[in-house]
């Protein structure tokens, strides 16, 4: 038993440098990046989309990337006219599910780049009923205050 339990430890110290690799070279905010849609500070927002409710539902997704020049910040919370409320949301693997969960805050490290992404980051829109092919998004920033972003509302999928 004493074996199998050193075993175990060696295998999880020879994984742990794979694990402190530097971040990958697409997010970095230097490499080729979308337009910004907006900018605060050295905050820059691109790739802003909103994916509607499904039919008959009212709970739509919005998807972005923030790409940081600066110190560090948090995004702490998100609001639109377009909402009843937004909240910041992130997928979890919990038993082998993937699960949603809410979280207070993201982290925008300093220098470095989020992506809200499908099946990762996004915020979680209720009551969303988009009245046209972009609405305003105004996220707030811990540090950096708040900004106003245009997201484009994608085509609406079946079912
Ligand atoms: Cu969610």
């Amino acid at each position: 038993m004493k074996r199998v339990l050193a075993a175990a430890v060696l295998a999880l110290a020879a994984c742990s440098p794979a694990a402190q690799k530097a971040p990958e070279a697409p997010l970095a905010p230097e490499a080729a990046a979308p337009a910004a849609v907006a900018t605060l500070g050295a905050l820059a927002i691109d790739s802003a989309i909103v994916r509607p409710p499904v039919e008959g539902q009212t709970t739509g997704a919005g998807f972005l990337a923030v790409r940081n020049g600066g110190e560090a910040d948090r995004l702490v919370a998100a609001f639109s006219p377009a909402t009843s409320s937004i909240e910041l949301h992130t997928h979890r693997h919990v038993d082998g599910m993937m699960r949603m969960e809410k979280v207070d805050a993201v982290d925008i490290p300093a220098g470095g780049a989020v992506v809200f992404e499908p099946g990762g980051l996004h915020l979680m829109m209720f009551g969303l009923a988009p009245t046209g092919d972009v609405i305003p998004v105004t996220l707030k920033f811990e540090k950096g205050g708040d900004v106003t972003v245009p997201f484009k509302v994608m085509a609406r999928s079946a079912g």
